[in-house]
């Protein structure tokens, strides 16, 4: 049997790669080569951004009222085959089928539809003085690229295209290598809902090639980029010098602060998520677990017994709380650090091991949900990204020692706090190195709040205005009526 080529979606058509070269890919929960994707090249990259170049004038002018009802109805086209999407997601990326049908997916139609909305109510500033008045036009940019990861494929494409399209922008697109077939499947989307060509690109390949095309090439005006922070150092190295904007999304190494006088059973059950959802493979999962000392052995026990409990397997069956993690390369690297953290002296109080599911699923990439303890903040396993079912559990004695400990990371992406005490949970997220902080809660999205990092998990914000602003030019008129 053949297996299905996913395609390159340029100017409106549907292509296969100009040099006919293709890449596997990977249904995680059996470990099978299941179709294939463009090894897409420089070629494919510049055939795709003539095409954006051309479309812009149009796009970019067209009243805005126009363009977002295109936008609402590439969404509604995601609601109308939302069920093909969910079952493409989750053999894709190996994540559970109703996790895709009750947070990736939905979510896709909810981006579109928030910044075609959001652009339609866009206001700009004036500044009056006497005689003179000043105002700033804000304008799209021009062709741009967009570079999304591999953990929440299709939701984070569509939360990078939507606000450059809907500011008026075109786009050149790659999604990642590893997860291509929802984002292919959204490109035949957007032809039946009349998406102008040259609007949207995708072109897929690997990140060295393809990718490497797209941040070099000279008429695309500005890069948004989510993925690991080491590829985001070498993507700001080569587009900083172009004096480009750049937008960089990395990863976390985010805190949960356990204060003894929290909502014990929201606490526990929140942090077990915060750890193990979509197989710990999502930036803002709670990976390094502070309790405060009065709490921690019952915290501990209770967390260890319940993660023990989650069933890991066949991301078909419902009753999986996790599924595959992406793939094989990414399955080792998870399981090198659950070994160095035993090197360092860590305790694994659960988890630990590779998971084999019998059946279909034997040859397939399962982690089962790990805790570890007795490990010291500056040790590897505590400062560096493993994305993946592991999390490091330890005690904490007052307020002061909580942030010490949250902030000793060169990361600050997102943390949690957990205190019914209310002026101190305030203190404490007033004073952590984090762009995203969830008091009482995890994983809350308000599309109109600022998302993004401080120090090593990125630059700039993304998220309501934040990405409308960075997907225009500001220019300032000044008028002199005097
Ligand atoms: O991601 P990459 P990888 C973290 C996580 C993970 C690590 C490595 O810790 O273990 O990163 O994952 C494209 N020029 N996160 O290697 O390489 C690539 O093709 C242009 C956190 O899979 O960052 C893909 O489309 N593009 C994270 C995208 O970058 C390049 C999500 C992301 O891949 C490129 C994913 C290049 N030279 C991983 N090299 C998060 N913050 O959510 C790669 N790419």
């Amino acid at each position: 049997m053949s297996l299905e080529q996913i395609q390159n979606y340029i100017d409106g058509r549907l292509f296969r790669p100009s040099n006919g070269k293709w890449l596997d890919n990977f249904e995680p929960a059996t470990g099978q080569v299941y179709s294939q994707v463009p090894d897409s090249d420089a070629a494919d990259i510049d055939l795709a951004v003539q095409s954006a170049t051309a479309a812009f004038p149009k796009w970019a002018a067209m009243n805005v009222y126009d363009r977002s009802a295109i936008l609402n109805r590439v969404a509604d086209a995601i609601e109308k085959n939302m069920e093909l999407l969910i079952q493409a997601e989750s053999k894709d990326n190996g994540k559970p089928i109703w996790l895709a049908r009750s947070v990736d997916i939905p979510r896709c139609a909810k981006n579109l539809r928030f910044f075609a909305n959001l652009a339609t109510g866009a206001e700009s500033q004036s500044h009056e003085a006497v005689g003179m008045i000043n105002f700033t036009l804000r304008q799209p940019l021009g062709a741009v690229g967009c570079i999304s990861p591999w953990n929440l494929p299709l939701y984070l494409f569509t939360w990078k295209i939507a606000p450059a399209l809907a500011a008026g922008n075109t786009v050149v697109a790659k999604p990642s290598e590893v997860t291509p077939m929802t984002a292919y499947l959204f490109s035949k989307l957007c032809i039946d809902s009349g998406l102008p060509p040259g609007v949207l690109n995708i072109v897929h390949g690997s990140g060295a090639q393809t990718g490497d095309a797209l941040i070099n090439h000279n008429d695309v005006k500005a890069i948004s980029f989510t993925g690991g922070t080491r590829t985001g150092r070498h993507i700001a190295s080569v587009v900083a010098p172009k004096l480009k904007k750049l937008s960089l999304e990395l990863g976390g190494k985010n805190p949960n602060l356990i204060f003894a006088d929290c909502d014990y059973k929201d606490a526990l059950q929140t942090t077990l998520r915060s750890s193990f959802a979509n197989q710990g493979q999502i930036c803002l999962c709670g990976s390094r677990i502070y309790v405060e000392k009065p709490l921690y052995e019952k915290f501990r026990d209770d967390m260890v017994a319940k993660a023990s409990q989650l069933k890991v397997g066949d991301p078909k069956d419902s009753d999986s709380v996790l599924g595959a993690v992406v793939s094989s390369t990414h399955h080792e690297k998870i399981l090198g650090c659950i070994d160095r953290a035993e090197a360092e002296g860590g305790k694994i109080l659960c988890g630990g091991n590779a998971v084999k599911p019998s059946g279909r699923c034997a040859g397939g990439w399962f982690v089962a949900p790990t805790v570890i303890e007795g490990l010291p903040n500056q040790c590897r396993t505590n400062q560096e990204e493993i994305f993946g079912p592991v999390v490091t559990i330890q005690p904490f004695e007052g307020e002061a020692e909580a942030i010490k400990f949250a902030n000793e990371t060169e990361y600050g992406l997102s943390a949690t706090v957990w205190s019914s005490n209310v002026g101190k949970a305030h203190r404490v997220a007033h004073q952590i190195e984090a762009g995203v902080i969830w008091i009482n809660c995890w994983l809350v999205r308000d599309l109109r709040t600022p998302f993004g990092g401080m120090k090593q998990s990125g630059v700039g914000r993304e998220g309501g205005m934040e990405a409308m602003r960075f997907w225009t030019e500001s220019k300032n008129v000044c008028v002199n009526f005097a």
